[in-house]
């Protein structure tokens, strides 16, 4: 490159994979730098954009990060963890087999919701669906409200291709899912180069490359962008409170207001207008005890740690 010698150039960058404290960046004119971030440590996300300046051949310090219109954040215990910034949409995949964990579905709604986020929910291998419970599950949150999309990545991969297409649009996407569910493989549908960028990202930041280890961007071809993200088991909530919550049930949030108590938990208070729908059979017995999980883990979390909200 014909770059004049002397003082380092400053650009601004793209974060487009990370790994605990390593991360790739990608410029204007798509090429990859491994980024190093100057002080602080961690706090650079997938998704970020940065100001950096080169510091030796494909390589960059990170001075600072632009201000984010979004940050997706999971926490479990005091320790929260952001998923990626500068997304405004969360797909949440699941699928019949592995066995996957409907509350792990709704609970990654929730923290979409609470990131101001619009979410989509994918059934994938819905080959593999023969007793219908990954349906009964998708067709329980589409009663929610939910945008929902039932699809195979194998056994109809064109179709998957194109309903996931046109559901994205020109969104930034997160994807999102226990390990096993599809995730990559719906991306390389819509992303061709998929299988050669992660063979380069992981290269480069030393990674196997079995199931994903690390998030990574990836642009579509005509507009937008996505976001492969290693798979997790459990996702906290820790960083939401109890107002929060329930205002982030599309179910409860109605009704809200119209309990007797202002500060009502929905628990065990008399006159409560959430546990009255339950009782008539208007809220999801199941969603109510997801919620009474929830604010029981919370609850158990602050009295371990006051700090929290
Ligand atoms: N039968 C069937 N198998 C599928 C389908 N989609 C993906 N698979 C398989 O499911 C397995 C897991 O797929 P991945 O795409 O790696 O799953 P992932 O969600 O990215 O997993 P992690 O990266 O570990 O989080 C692979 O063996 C895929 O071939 C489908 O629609 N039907
Ligand atoms: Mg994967
Ligand atoms: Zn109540």
């Amino acid at each position: 490159m014909s770059e004049a010698a002397g003082a380092p150039s400053a650009f601004e960058a793209r974060v487009v994979a990370g790994y605990g404290r390593h991360c790739l960046l990608e410029d204007r004119a798509g090429l990859l730098y491994e980024g190093q971030r100057r002080g602080k440590r961690g706090d650079v996300v997938v998704g970020d954009r940065v100001r950096c300046l080169r510091s030796a051949a494909a390589q960059a310090t990170i001075e600072s990060i632009l201000p984010r219109a979004s940050l997706l954040l999971r926490a479990d215990g005091a320790r929260s963890k952001a998923l990626a910034a500068n997304v405004d949409r969360m797909v949440v995949v699941f699928a019949p087999k592995p066995a996957f964990n409907e509350r792990f579905v709704w609970r990654a709604l929730l923290a979409a919701d609470a990131a101001g986020i619009s979410s989509l929910v994918v059934l994938n291998k819905i080959d593999l669906d023969a007793d219908g419970a990954g349906a009964l599950a998708l067709a329980r949150l589409s009663s929610l409200g939910c945008a929902t999309l039932a699809v195979s990545a194998k056994a109809a991969a064109e179709a998957a291709r194109t309903a996931l297409r046109g559901a994205l649009g020109s969104a930034s996407a997160l994807v999102v899912g226990q390990s096993g569910m599809g995730k990559s493989t719906l991306i390389n549908l819509l992303v061709p180069q998929a299988n050669a960028r992660t063979q380069e990202y992981s290269t480069r930041l030393n990674l196997g490359r079995q199931t994903t280890t690390a998030s990574r961007l990836f642009a579509l071809e005509g507009g937008g962008e996505i976001i492969d993200t290693p798979g997790f088991q459990a996702f906290g909530l820790a960083h939401l409170d109890l107002q929060q919550l329930a205002a982030t049930m599309p179910e409860f949030s109605p009704l809200l207001g119209r309990c007797r108590f202002n500060d009502c938990r929905h628990l065990a208070e008399p006159d409560c207008a959430i546990r009255a729908a339950v009782a008539a059979g208007r809220i999801d017995p199941a969603r109510h005890a997801f919620y009474a999980e929830l604010v029981e883990e919370m609850d158990r979390l602050r009295r371990r740690d006051p700090t929290l909200p």
